[in-house]
């Protein structure tokens, strides 16, 4: 038995070169955090990108690269900055992310993004070879590697791949407005096992195969070849233990011993008693829906004039993709949104926004959590929203409401969360103060029930489930091959 190699476009830490120095800082979002904790440095292997271009690191010494990668249980695939561009903030962030996100008008359709995105996939494909066998068991992640299985099974025809999407896979409709979509499709086909977040993003893909390959579907089985394609859902937890762990460790803090964060928050509870904060946290993405949500907060104040002096949002908006212009123009949107509301609302004692543009510290992450009485995560798309997840498991007193966009594939799982649509601001401004009024035994009822799911359905079990589906998959290819 081979070992297990996860594959995705940035590896879980993020090197920097400051004046010939190297450092290595862990990577922010989704996957890089779920799949962390399920990757064994000294068993398994990681193969993907630092996040430094060949250019960038010209001065430095690339076996002290390779190094430093190493002892972390990693290898690196070079990548120079025309990849970056073409591959990374071209086609991953410039075609893909908008078109699965539903935001066709911000797709781009390049010849040039399409070249670099199978250039580098195959830069890929060629360092799994160069650092795995046959034998070994391959997980590649997520949009920007979709080509990566076919690139491999070419080469090894034996291999045991598994690929899992991180974001939405949309409705055959808007998949096929991408002129590469058999392409794509077949990228992904060279997999034994195609895994999604949800059952509709599995179904959307199903119905992408029928119609652009024509090929055999049979429940979830795809027939290709002399081998068996199954697709399945698999909806991914987070690391239950650790963040209520955190939580359980923050809470039993001395005064003295928090954050200056805390202790801002708790000087602002005390000098108000009834005031709420709400919480709202993202990658700065427009799929996140930010501007959205500024917009009908400012509707919901002026609705509910009540809460003014009571109610504050913090949003904490974390950098991203900074290089492609609809990320600039959001930023803006976003600065111009938050000052033109404070500035219009606030009154000496109250500030309604509090905006952090930055990445925060895990310890900051769990003030936040532990201190807001809502948490409010309505992205317009997310393949799943882990923040929500997050949010429940450090409420280790039950308390607190999740109010959760019905376009997030963790609705699915938390139906006890209030589910609203993003777009609809009146629904938005009277779940809030439905959330803001919830009587405490509702709020821990609510809770209660969504802890004990997220516990039982952890990262842990996305991954096992995963890996086990994929090796019966592979077991029942060899006998359906050897027929
Ligand atoms: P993301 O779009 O990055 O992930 P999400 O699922 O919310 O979104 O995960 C964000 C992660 O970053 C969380 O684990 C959170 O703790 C962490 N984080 C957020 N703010 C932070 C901060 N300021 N500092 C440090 N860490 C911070 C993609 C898809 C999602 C899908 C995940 C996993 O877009 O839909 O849920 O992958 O599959």
């Amino acid at each position: 038995m081979g070992k297990t190699v996860i594959i995705s476009n940035r590896l879980p830490l993020q090197l920097q070169n400051n004046n010939e120095t190297l450092s290595a800082t862990p990577s922010v979002g989704g996957l890089a955090t779920g799949v962390k904790s399920v990757h064994t440095k000294d068993k398994d292997l990681w193969i993907g990108w630092n996040g430094l271009s060949e250019e960038d690191t010209q001065n430095i010494d690339q076996k002290e690269i390779d190094d430093l990668l190493t002892a972390h249980g990693c290898a690196n695939v070079a990548l120079n900055q025309d990849d970056v561009e073409g591959f990374y903030f071209g086609f991953s962030n410039r075609t893909i992310w908008p078109l699965f996100h539903y935001f066709l008008e911000y797709a781009e359709f390049e010849l040039s993004f399409w070249e670099a995105y199978k250039r580098v996939n195959q830069k890929f494909a060629d360092a799994i070879i160069a650092n795995c066998a046959e034998e070994d068991t391959i997980w590649v992640h997520d949009y920007q590697l979709m080509l990566v299985p076919q690139m491999v099974r070419e080469q090894w025809p034996d291999a045991t791949i598994g690929f899992f999407l991180h974001i939405p896979f949309p409705s055959y409709e808007i998949f096929r407005v991408m002129p590469w979509r058999k392409e794509v499709i077949q990228g992904l086909l060279g997999a034994d096992l195609l895994g999604f977040h949800t059952y509709d993003y599995e179904r959307h893909f199903l119905s992408s195969v029928r119609r652009l390959l024509g090929l055999e579907v049979s429940f979830n089985d795809i027939y290709l070849d002399n081998r068996v394609i199954k697709v399945d859902s698999f909806p991914m937890g987070i690391d239950y233990d650790k963040f209520e762990q955190a939580a359980i460790a923050h809470n039993s803090l001395m005064p003295q011993n928090r954050s200056d964060l805390q202790q801002r928050l708790d000087k602002h509870k005390i000098s108000t008693p009834d005031a709420k904060f709400l919480l709202s946290i993202d990658r700065l993405d427009y799929s996140k829906g930010i501007a959205k949500r500024l917009k009908s907060f400012e509707y919901f104040l002026q609705k509910y004039p009540e809460y003014q002096q009571k109610v504050r949002l913090i949003i904490l908006a974390v950098p991203s993709r900074s290089n492609v212009p609809q990320y600039q123009l959001l930023k803006k949107e976003i600065d111009e949104l938050v000052g033109r509301i404070n500035g219009e609302l606030a009154t000496v004692n109250w500030t309604p926004i509090w905006y952090f543009y930055r990445s925060l510290p895990f310890e900051n992450l769990i003030d936040l959590y532990t201190s807001c009485d809502i948490a409010w995560l309505t992205p317009i798309r997310d393949g799943m929203n882990l923040v929500a997840k997050e949010y429940i498991a450090t409420r280790t007193d039950q308390s607190g409401v999740l109010i959760l966009s019905e376009m997030a594939g963790s609705a699915n799982e938390m139906m006890e969360s209030l589910l609203i649509n993003p777009n609809n601001f009146e629904q938005i401004a009277d779940t809030i103060h439905d959330a803001i009024s919830m009587p405490m035994a509702e709020q821990q009822a609510r809770n209660k029930t969504l802890q004990e799911r997220l516990r039982r359905y952890n990262v842990g079990k996305w991954a096992t489930d995963f890996m086990e589906s994929l090796q019966a998959q592979k077991n029942n290819n060899v006998s359906f091959s050897s027929r």
